[in-house]
């Protein structure tokens, strides 16, 4: 019986192999087995020792334990993986290991999944987004500005034409793009062919009145095979975009999807329903910061991140760190994010959305900076004058911002704005 493996090594220097680090409370037993359980379970091991295990194994692709930082009832910790560990271009199968079954064990009170740092071998067998930050901009012809958009409202329940009615009012309005809410797929009521054709209608119409270029962004979410489908429908009536449900279809589907999206040139805007799941608890789970790396990874173009001031939890360092992983990389402002360099990745543009209203656009722009697509839902449809008024009262916000002026004072000569500020008040 080949002996116990020892994972545990201080000493050790890191160079290539794939960085994790995690928050880990130990269920009754030391830190340093906790440690050992973990780097085990999410490579070669398994609970006991075992026969067909061999010197060479261990010897080749063990992971070490190397930082170990103790804080309260638990600890921070990093482990070098040998990339050997890993199939180049395969997500599940790198989630499987360093966040399958870890998260499970009896041995553990919590863990939570803090950051991945991959190397670039791994990095380079993934394809990223096809647009990201620039080409969208170039696509929409607006570069100097935040983007700005809305989700129809109510989430469910329009008609394919009403909906399209609504998108066609946002547009003129003002905002750039409009999405299709995380649950509006193909209902019984408003079929997403249908849907489809309506609404690129509209945008059409509302490019031709406007002289503006406007996005639809219509949810294909749905079983792989057909959520392709849906993709190429809307390529075919016209489209440039896929938005998908990056956490319900799972990271599979997504890379299914951008690799189709490359022959169809479409951008995808991913929404994370679900990720609050794992990502909320501060001391078990996964964090934000890692989900948007494997978005970058696999290849999104826009991302939910966040807004910091609507009506999602998330921390402000938190969405500002995801902000700027998912635009740059090397983010080091809470002390154990792991640096990433992207090489030839392209940034993704962040999308900040949920409960957003005008008058937080100054905080939103403050805290994210103008690389950001602003989402109104409720903070359009909701203005007391109905769309069109909440699309003009969210650009007149954004021109405010930008020219420096303060929300009250461009309100008195814009109507739209002030309504808004008058029904929802400006943010402190
Ligand atoms: C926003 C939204 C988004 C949330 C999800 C909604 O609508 O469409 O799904 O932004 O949160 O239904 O809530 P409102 P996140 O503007 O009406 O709130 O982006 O943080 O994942
Ligand atoms: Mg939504």
């Amino acid at each position: 019986m080949f002996e116990k493996i020892e994972y545990v090594d201080l000493k050790y220097k890191p160079n290539d192999e794939l960085i994790a680090e995690y928050w880990v409370e130990p269920n009754g037993i030391s830190i340093k087995k906790a440690c050992e359980n973990i780097a085990t379970e999410s490579s070669i091991g398994t609970w006991t020792t075992i026969s067909t295990m061999s010197p060479s194994i261990a010897r080749k692709l063990k992971p070490h334990v190397y930082y170990i930082k103790k804080s309260g009832n638990g600890a921070y910790i990093k482990i070098a993986y040998n990339q050997e560990l890993f199939e180049e271009g395969n997500v599940p199968e790198i989630l499987s290991s360093i966040a399958g079954n870890i998260f499970g064990m009896k041995a553990l009170k919590n863990l939570r999944l803090l950051d991945i740092r991959f190397p670039k071998k791994i990095l380079r067998s993934f394809k990223g987004p096809q647009f990201g930050v620039n080409g969208v901009r170039k696509l929409l012809k607006v570069y100097k500005r935040p983007l700005v958009g809305t989700i129809v409202k109510p989430k469910v329940g329009l008609t394919a034409k009403q909906h399209a009615k609504v998108a066609y009012d946002a547009w003129v309005g003002g905002l750039d793009v409009v999405k299709d809410d995380e649950n509006l797929t193909s209902m019984k009521f408003n079929k997403f062919k249908e849907r489809i054709k309506e609404t690129l209608k509209m945008r059409d119409k509302a490019e031709k009145e406007t002289g503006e270029r406007k996005m639809y962004m219509p949810n294909t979410t749905a079983e792989t095979l057909e959520m392709l489908k849906r993709a190429d429908y809307v390529k075919k009536n016209g489209g440039e975009y896929a938005m998908i449900d990056i956490i319900t279809a799972g990271f599979s589907a997504l890379q299914t999807l951008r690799n189709h999206m490359e022959k169809n040139k479409q951008v995808i805007h991913a929404h994370r329903a679900m990720h609050a799941a794992f990502t909320r608890n501060k001391r078990h789970g996964i964090t934000m910061l890692v989900i948007s790396k494997l978005s970058r990874l696999i290849g999104v173009d826009q991302l939910h991140i966040g807004t910091i001031v609507g009506k999602m939890a998330g921390q402000k360092l938190d969405v500002e760190e995801t902000e700027d992983e998912i635009e740059e990389g090397l983010v080091t402002k809470q002390g154990h994010i792991l640096e990433q360099k992207w090489y030839n990745i392209k940034p993704i543009f962040a999308v900040a959305s949920g409960g957003l209203q005008p008058g937080h656009v100054p905080k939103v722009i403050k805290y994210l900076g103008k690389n950001v697509i602003m989402q109104f839902g409720g903070g359009c449809h909701g203005h007391p004058d109905g769309t069109v008024a909440g699309a003009k009262a969210i650009r007149q916000a954004v021109d405010a911002t930008m020219k420096g002026i303060k929300l009250e004072e461009y309100a008195k000569k814009h109507k739209e704005l002030r309504m808004a500020l008058e029904k929802w008040g400006k943010v402190k």
